[in-house]
């Protein structure tokens, strides 16, 4: 086993145990980061978010080679949407709605290409992927369950978008005890300032839902 890390970080460092931590892979799907998935009908430029798959990829080679926890989520619903709030379904005026058929499938259901994890990223063997119908990574899942039977504490937060699903799992685990790190170039929204700004709201006040760090100086710390 190796001895706890750090990282430089704000608002200061992050000191890690990498028996205890998990690298957590938010929503890198095909229907946020690819054209003709949801993240575009709602009207976004997926283009904004393709940025983070090249230092995310360094990221899970480097949590591999020391042998990290490493868990990906998927956000989506059954074919038959019986776990989709009709609050979730309406709201908006997508041009394809959740359970639409889109040219990589029907929109965010399980099972479906275009609600797949990217192949850059794709998982491998010993990965978990833990399918999520809402935003939080914690909520209607076994994600805590998880956690908790592998003795996680810390975790290295990533992946899509962050004032959504990042901002809404870290807040979760922030509550629930978990020491968080956000990688601030592995983590993306459709919105340059949205970026900017729920990175500040991570870090702020001493660190109110945890840290922030660029994935260099997580690499610059691992073995
Ligand atoms: C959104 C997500 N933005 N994965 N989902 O609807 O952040």
């Amino acid at each position: 086993s190796i001895a706890p890390l750090t990282v430089s970080a704000r608002p200061y460092d992050f000191t890690f145990d990498p028996a205890t931590t998990a690298l957590v892979l938010i929503d890198m799907q095909r229907d946020f980061l690819e054209p003709g998935g949801f993240g575009e009908s709602l009207g976004n430029d997926v283009s904004q978010l393709r940025g983070t798959i090249e230092p995310l990829r360094a990221v899970l080679a480097a949590a591999r080679a020391v042998g990290l926890t490493v868990i990906h989520t998927r956000e989506g619903h059954l074919p038959d949407l019986s776990d989709l709030p009709p609050a979730k379904l309406h709201r908006g005026n997508a041009t394809l709605r959740i359970g639409d058929v889109g040219p990589k499938g029907r929109i965010l259901i399980r099972g479906e290409y275009g609600q797949d994890i990217i192949d850059e990223l794709a998982p491998i063997d010993g990965e978990s992927v833990i399918d999520k119908p809402g935003k939080g990574a914690f909520h209607a899942t076994a994600f805590g369950d998880m956690l908790t039977a592998r003795g996680i504490t810390s975790l290295i937060v990533t992946g899509v978008t962050t004032e959504v699903c990042v901002h809404t799992t870290v807040r979760e685990a922030n509550d629930r005890g978990y020491e968080c790190l956000v990688l601030s170039d592995c983590v993306g929204s459709y919105f340059p300032e949205f970026q900017r700004v729920a990175l500040e709201m991570v870090a702020a006040q001493g660190g109110i839902f945890g840290w922030v760090a660029p994935s260099a100086d997580l690499l610059a710390a691992l073995p």
